[in-house]
């Protein structure tokens, strides 16, 4: 699907996904049913356009302007909807970031994305509040649920903020919001995403691979600030006048089969890692009732056959795997309900095209492996002040995603590993650079390299080779040692789940590390 073709060229996409439910006469239509410790809030339509249109006033009122952009560091709650489209609204550029980081990794985000202003939800401000300072071109912080001074109550401001709001005239063209993505070495990348994105990811494979209609109720245990949930829970329901259960806090497989039978959505969302969490609790099929679900899907790292198999034969409804990415903003490459290919990611969504390609560009014969690229008009238009990245990334209309793929005699698409080290661990990306970073901070380390492994489920998780500076130290002590040093020190999910010692490392005559011969799977 090409933008320009559907689109006009003067489009807020604020007006499509928010104001044209209300317009189209879904106003009293519950829009978002918000849990939370406090009790469940229900926003109709009306409502979310209400917050969106406030919100939007009172970024305009503390001097945010069309471009500026606004960091969203935001719990799956109102205040993130609040954010996210009044931003849109006012033509300024909202940027949701990870809520599972760490100070540094949101002073980075804060100073290389130059952001205004920040809405951060107050159980957040522990991490975030100790850095808001150092940033160099924040000037307001916004705190939903319990504002401590210095900070602006989002909920005050909103509340004295008038409700309506004409939205601004951006072009289809203008960027509407930015994510960042990780890559092995370096700092994110904050990928530019222009205000048509959204409609191609909801024309695409929301409508036509989900079939996605007024009628569902989705939930998504991935949250908002991920390009996965930010389309399965907001904007995907939203394009249709459908209903989006939030949930603030952790996905547990307990906790989300007890939302999944207390709620009864329609279509859940979920990761490999969550999928293998619930299978192995026993009797759950007889414990939780999941006959409300119509479609179960998958992403963000390959589902495997077994994951699939179990779960259709105890819960009685299909697992659809499909690839996406925050570049390309959401899935291209899908199953189909009713026609799963068990362990692959399935054909193009209509509106994508994909191809093979080796090393200089050209397509691979059937069968073979080679590097993925996709051609569809999702794509981010760049990556912010990153311009070799880009031109790396960017090929014309296609993108390299960094995967590996063959395609088999009938055209499905099956992952073949990433042409990088990175990692994805629980659907959430893992550089083995910055792990080895800082195991090597601790007094006892000599050397580290970091692979990923495959655990009793096939998923992969990263494993850590460790040289010691006093070979007579390495034990089980110290391996545990050495995963906390870790989880204390960047983002928990980070951490090796598996330590083994080495006399030394294999190495290339010129000192880099050969992580591949490191792996076993
Ligand atoms: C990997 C998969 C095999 C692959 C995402 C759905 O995951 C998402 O975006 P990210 O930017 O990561 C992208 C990378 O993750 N991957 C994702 N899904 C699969 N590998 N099978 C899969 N089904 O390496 C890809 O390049 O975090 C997922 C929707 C939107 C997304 N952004």
């Amino acid at each position: 699907m090409n933008a320009a073709d559907h689109l006009p060229s003067e489009v807020n996409v604020a007006t499509y996904f928010v104001d044209r439910n209300v317009e189209e006469g879904r106003g009293s239509r519950i829009a978002f049913i918000c849990l939370g410790d406090g009790g469940t809030r229900r926003l109709t339509y009306a409502d979310v356009q209400d917050l969106a249109n406030r919100t939007g006033n009172a970024l305009l009122e503390l001097g945010v302007e069309l471009e500026d952009r606004v960091l969203v560091l935001c719990l799956d709650a109102p205040e993130f909807l609040g954010a996210f489209w009044g931003a849109i609204k006012i033509g300024a550029v909202p940027v949701p970031v990870n809520t599972l980081m760490r100070a540094q990794d949101y002073l980075y985000f804060l100073d290389d994305s130059r952001a205004k202003a920040a809405v951060i939800s107050a159980p957040l401000l522990s991490e975030a509040g100790p850095i808001l300072g150092q940033a160099r071109y924040l000037r307001h912080v916004l705190i939903a649920g319990g504002a401590p001074k210095p900070y602006l109550s989002f909920e005050d401001r909103v509340a004295k903020a008038s409700p309506k709001l004409a939205a601004a005239a951006t072009s289809r063209d203008d960027a509407a919001f930015w994510l960042y993505s990780s890559g092995s070495t370096g700092f994110p990348k904050g990928a530019v995403h222009l205000q048509h994105d959204m409609v191609v990811c909801q024309e695409t494979y929301a409508k036509q691979v989900l079939g996605i209609r007024p009628t569902d109720r989705v939930y998504s245990a991935a949250k908002l600030f991920f390009a996965y949930g930010l389309g399965n829970a907001g904007y995907f329901p939203m394009g249709v006048g459908a209903e989006s259960v939030l949930y603030p806090g952790r996905p547990t497989p307990d906790g989300v089969f007890d939302l999944l039978h207390r709620e009864r959505p329609t279509i859940f969302f979920g990761v490999p890692t969550l999928y293998a969490g619930m299978l192995a609790i026993k009797d759950a099929e007889r414990r939780w009732d999941l006959s409300s679900l119509r479609l179960c899907v998958s992403a963000g790292e390959a589902l495997p056959e077994e994951i699939y198999t179990r779960w259709r034969e105890r819960f009685g409804v299909e697992i659809i795997d499909g690839i996406g990415t925050t570049e390309i903003l959401h899935i291209f490459l899908s199953n189909r309900p009713g026609a799963v290919r068990p362990g692959s990611s399935g054909l193009a969504v209509p509106g994508y095209e994909a191809v093979i390609v080796d090393e200089a560009g050209l397509p691979v014969p059937r069968g073979e492996i080679g590097n993925l690229r996709v051609n569809g008009d999702s794509t981010m238009a760049y990556y912010w002040n990153k311009h070799e990245k880009t031109k790396e990334t960017l090929h014309g209309p296609w993108i390299q995603t960094g995967d590996k793929y063959s395609q088999d005699a009938d055209g499905y698409f099956w992952y073949a590993g990433r042409a990088d080290d990175m990692l994805k661990v629980g659907g959430i990306w893992v550089s083995p650079v910055e792990v080895e970073a800082t195991l090597i901070k601790h007094p006892a380390v000599l050397e580290a390299a970091v692979v990923g492994q495959e655990d009793e489920e096939r998923l992969v998780k990263p494993k850590a080779f460790v040289v010691l500076k006093e070979p007579a130290s390495a034990g089980p002590a110290l391996a545990d040692e050495l995963k906390a040093f870790v989880k204390d020190k960047i983002a928990p999910y980070k951490y090796p789940r598996w330590i083994e010692f080495v006399a030394e490392l294999p190495k290339t005559a010129t000192g880099k590390i050969q992580r591949f011969k490191l792996r076993t799977s």
